[in-house]
């Protein structure tokens, strides 16, 4: 299915020197883009500790929370990311969640080359696991309501609207 998610470079890249910054997220980019993936929009932006706290609010009874919390209430560079299956193959060229399993498991995924992995919250990048928490998630931090698209795949959306266009 086509469809939009939220994506988040998270403070422990965002607060590198300019140059290695700079560098990490070209790369973050150019593998969205070669797996076929389109930035819609990209914007850098100071998660809000309210914003964090509603982002996260799954996770408030966690012992990790106040440091995932404090630590993402920072700079960040927020994302609308489109295309096939976008939720899961954010997610999937992410890594997992876990630094010193994503360098096990996925050693070439974005937590495995750029997480720390000394700081569970600090591992380069968020995306959206559902969605709906994709709808969620970009609403909180670009205050739009997204529809997710109804269609199948490109070719789908495209024999729509010529029929469409045909019944004009
Ligand atoms: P993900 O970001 O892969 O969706 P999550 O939603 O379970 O993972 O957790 C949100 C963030 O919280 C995660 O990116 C890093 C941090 N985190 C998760 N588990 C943690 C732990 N056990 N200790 C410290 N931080 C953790
Ligand atoms: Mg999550």
């Amino acid at each position: 299915m086509l469809e939009f998610t939220y994506v988040m470079i998270k403070p422990d890249i965002m607060n590198k020197e300019e140059n290695e910054k700079n560098r990490i997220i070209e790369d973050i980019i150019n593998t969205y883009n070669d797996n076929g993936l389109d930035i819609i929009t990209m914007d850098e932006a100071v998660a809000t500790y309210e914003q964090v706290s509603k982002h996260y609010e799954h996770l408030k009874d966690k012992p990790f929370f106040n440091d995932l919390a404090s630590f993402m209430s920072d700079k960040i560079l927020k994302m609308i990311v489109f295309g096939e299956d976008a939720v899961k193959k954010v997610r999937d060229i992410n890594g997992p969640t876990n630094v010193l399993k994503a360098r096990e498991e996925s050693p070439n995924s974005i937590r495995a080359k750029y997480g720390n992995p000394d700081f569970g919250p600090a591992n380069a990048v968020h995306a959206s696991d559902s969605k709906e928490s994709a709808i969620n998630e970009i609403y909180n931090f670009y205050n739009i309501k997204i529809n997710q698209p109804k269609y199948a795949n490109d070719q789908e959306l495209r024999v729509k609207q010529i029929v469409s266009h045909k019944h004009k």
